[in-house]
């Protein structure tokens, strides 16, 4: 099922055609979820599928199957990743995995045809509506509402920064549909590292065996309104100062704390945004990530604890309540080996690896067997249009992905 010369030059002219579909100038693509870019690669995709005698389905909340049944009744073997971007993003993040998947799967769907290989199950691919959770959040919603982590409903009435609920943006772009799911046996993602280890090590491919635990958090600071001028200082409740101090702080943490943490705050909306107002309210979000999860809890405590002392000093009022999280947890260790298998088979170098990023395939691990791979990100560099990765590892994953979805509905991790 490894490649050959064809069908990894008709993967780079695919992923080259799907790379312009919102694409930038910089080779950085815009295509936030539900926009109208995101509907012209649905449609793309859809086509690439239909015409490789995939059924095509989008269920409620947009989220995009293509099925080839091979045992009427079998479960299926699940490939995929996302479509959607980050504002003037990277082309790879999530684009190259639902690439790669798909065409791995029409590899593996030949070769049964064929009677090369013997299907124990079926198989399907899928792109996950509103991974990145930019416009929409929190982030990989399809696939929570997918795996039952978010009710159907609280998704579709989320709403972006102009009031467009996700309900609506779905039906503008025509992809709300009404297809009820399908019995999932196992799950298979690759994705770029959006890190650098495997460029440091040298290695072509990552297999995940475990995910970093991550805690999101929405922050609002409140104060009161008044004149920038002639406010006597004493008397300020400065929420943007307030929201500054916490930010400084999240930053500040990842020397003081023992252990690995990584912080972020990356969002911030003041009201009212005037020159010459002191801002009475400031909305602004915390991203605490560690391999450690008491870091992680240790990490949330302390900016708790953080927060109360901005409220005295600047008599200002935090809140900090948590929208998202995920657990330090693994991945299916039976598909170690079996990645394992495939990257040797095919010829790769590869090591194992933690994500720190999340991913679809955080939500389907704790659902089904699950299986994620990781190509090279140059420079570590992600959510930026600069994202970059080679051709040669691009065909790599490509490979080895054939080889992974190819034992799985050959009925590996059957019995997990
Ligand atoms: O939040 C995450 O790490 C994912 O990339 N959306
Ligand atoms: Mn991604
Ligand atoms: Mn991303």
């Amino acid at each position: 099922v490894s490649g050959d010369g064809e069908s990894h030059a008709e993967f780079l002219a695919d992923f080259a055609y799907l790379s312009s579909i919102g694409g930038l100038p910089s080779g950085g693509v815009d295509r936030e979820a539900a926009t109208i870019a995101d509907a012209k690669q649905r449609t793309w995709l859809g086509g690439w599928l239909a015409a490789r005698g995939f059924d095509v389905h989008v269920d409620e909340v947009g989220n995009q199957f293509g099925l080839m049944t091979f045992v009427e009744g079998a479960p299926y073997v699940l490939t995929g990743s996302h479509l959607d971007s980050q504002p003037t993003s990277g082309r790879f993040d999530g684009a190259y995995g639902v690439l790669a998947s798909a065409h791995a799967a029409n590899r593996v769907a030949k070769g049964v045809r064929s009677g090369a290989i013997n299907a124990v199950f079926n198989l399907a691919v899928v792109n996950w509506f509103n991974e990145e959770g930019s416009r929409f959040p929190p982030s990989m919603m399809g696939s929570a509402v997918f795996t039952g982590k978010l009710s159907l409903d609280t998704a579709l009435a989320v709403t972006d920064a102009r009031g467009v609920s996700v309900r609506r943006a779905l039906d503008e772009i025509g992809y709300r549909g009404d297809f009820d799911g399908l019995p999932v046996q196992s799950y298979a993602e690759i994705h770029i590292e959006q890190g650098k280890e495997l460029e440091q090590t040298g290695h072509q491919i990552g297999i995940v065996t475990g995910t970093w635990g991550a805690r999101k958090l929405a922050v609002t600071v409140r104060g009161e309104q008044s004149h920038t001028g002639s406010t006597l200082m004493a008397d300020r409740k400065d929420a943007l100062l307030g929201a500054a101090h916490l930010i400084a702080a999240a930053r500040a943490l990842c020397e003081e704390i023992d252990g690995v943490l990584h912080t972020a705050v990356s969002h911030l909306e003041v009201y009212p945004n005037s020159p010459v107002v002191v801002a009475s309210e400031v909305r602004s979000n915390l991203d605490l990530r560690s391999p450690d999860p008491a870091v992680l809890e240790e990490a949330e405590r302390r900016m708790r604890v953080t927060a109360v002392r901005i409220e005295r000093d600047l008599n200002v009022r935090i809140d900090l309540a948590k929208t998202h999280s995920w657990d330090r947890n693994d991945y299916t260790p039976a598909g170690f080996a079996l990645s394992e298998r495939a990257s040797a088979d095919a010829g790769y170098s590869h090591r194992e690896i933690l994500t720190v990023a999340g991913h679809d395939s955080t939500n389907l691990k704790d659902l089904v067997p699950t299986v994620m791979l990781f190509v090279p990100s140059r420079d570590g560099v992600s959510h930026n249009e600069y994202e970059y990765t080679e051709d040669a590892d691009l065909l790599a994953g490509l490979d080895v992905m054939g080889g992974v979805v190819r034992q799985m509905v050959s009925g590996a991790l059957q019995s997990v």
